[in-house]
């Protein structure tokens, strides 16, 4: 049997992760047990909330324990199999990523068709971040034909998807926001937006106001702090924000402050909501099938940015974080 490498958390972080909080371990990898199958992993997907499981905070997802594997999303090979309608050969989406080979429970793993498209896809736009756009934008904002949106975070994987699905569905204006020159030009040109600009070279609010002199009736939030506090500002009467995410806070190492014009939600009635994608996978048959078809006839790009080697997946992740990534941030692990 082969030996598997896998990423251990071997000390949490203090505001931003270091290389040396992580190690990455050797060990021998079993047979599987009844009802078990091993895979070899192909492609591991590296998020933003993987850096709130490295706290030891209870929240919806429990904290990775100290010197033992980190999990994530993982698309691999199976290689060796003890359960019933699994076949060495398969290829399966799973939650034991972080690591080569990965001994998963049948139960915790989906057959994909590598027919179907290349495989990343099922880490990015048809995955977890693909569905999260869909939720974020569709159910809990409640996009309407003619709203305008504004969209941070809108050169990565979630935010393209959410710019692009709103225009998809009939938006009269698509704003978004990005971390550099080159992120903003693909919002405009490639993805189709109606403005972008760089939240780094001005004050976010002062460049809404020019992309929206008229407001926004819909906010998608990957950012949270500077970026919520302008959308509330530019939301019209009965304007609604799907909280999605608030990455510009997530290596804090202080309690951030909120919104500083909250008694604008009164007089607007305006709704902001937070949500879980995992709380929504009713949706997935039809976002599937939505977001299939419109990648098939051309109509919803992406970008995905691919690291190579177990040994950068570290430095994937933290990359995630500071913006290197353009779209879906993998790590390959080629055999
Ligand atoms: P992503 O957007 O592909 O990658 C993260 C991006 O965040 C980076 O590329 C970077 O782009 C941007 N960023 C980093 N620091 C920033 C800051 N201080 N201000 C503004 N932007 C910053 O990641 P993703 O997987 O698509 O996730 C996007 C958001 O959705 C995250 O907040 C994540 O936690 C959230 N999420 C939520 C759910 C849910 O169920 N609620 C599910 C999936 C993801 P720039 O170059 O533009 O700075
Ligand atoms: C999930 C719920 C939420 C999940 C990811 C998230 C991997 C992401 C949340 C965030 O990034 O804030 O089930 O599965």
């Amino acid at each position: 049997m082969p030996k598997s490498r896998a990423w251990h958390l071997v000390a949490r972080p203090k505001g931003w992760p270091l290389p040396g909080d992580f190690a990455l371990v050797e060990s021998e990898v079993p047979e599987p047990g009844p009802g078990q199958i091993l895979v070899r992993n192909l492609y591991l997907s590296v998020d933003p909330y993987m850096r709130g499981r490295m706290k030891d905070a209870k929240s919806y997802a429990p904290p990775y324990e100290l010197d033992q594997p980190m999990t994530g999303g993982a698309l691999g090979r199976v290689v060796a199999s003890a359960a019933d309608g699994f076949a060495v050969g398969d290829h399966v989406l799973h939650s034991l990523g972080w690591r080569e080979y990965a001994l998963v429970d049948a139960a915790h793993a989906t057959t994909v068709d590598p027919a179907a498209g290349p495989l990343t896809a099922h880490l990015g736009v048809l995955g977890m971040t693909g569905l999260t756009a869909y939720v974020g934008l569709l159910r809990i904002a409640a996009m309407a034909p003619g709203d305008t949106v504004f969209v941070s975070g809108a050169a990565g994987a979630v935010g393209s998807q959410a710019g692009q699905l709103a225009r998809l569905k009939g938006a009269a204006r698509v704003i978004g926001s990005a971390g550099s020159d080159e992120k903003v030009e693909l919002l405009t040109g490639e993805y189709g937006f109606d403005a972008a600009f760089n939240y780094k070279k001005a004050p976010v609010a002062e460049q809404l106001r020019a992309a929206a002199p008229d407001g926004i009736d819909v906010y998608f939030d990957n950012v949270g702090g500077d970026h919520l506090e302008a959308a509330i500002s530019a939301l019209r009467v009965h304007g609604r924000a799907a909280l999605c995410g608030a990455i510009a806070g997530y290596n804090a190492t202080e309690p951030q402050p909120g919104p500083r014009n909250l008694g604008l939600l009164v007089g607007r009635r305006l709704t902001l909501r937070g949500f879980l994608v995992s709380d929504h996978l009713d949706l997935r048959p039809e976002f599937l099938r939505a977001a299939g078809g419109w990648l098939r006839d051309g109509e919803l790009h992406h970008h995905e940015t691919v690291v190579t080697g177990i040994g950068k997946t570290v430095e994937a992740f933290l990359g995630l974080l500071r913006g290197e990534n353009t779209g879906k941030m993998i790590v390959a692990l080629p055999e």
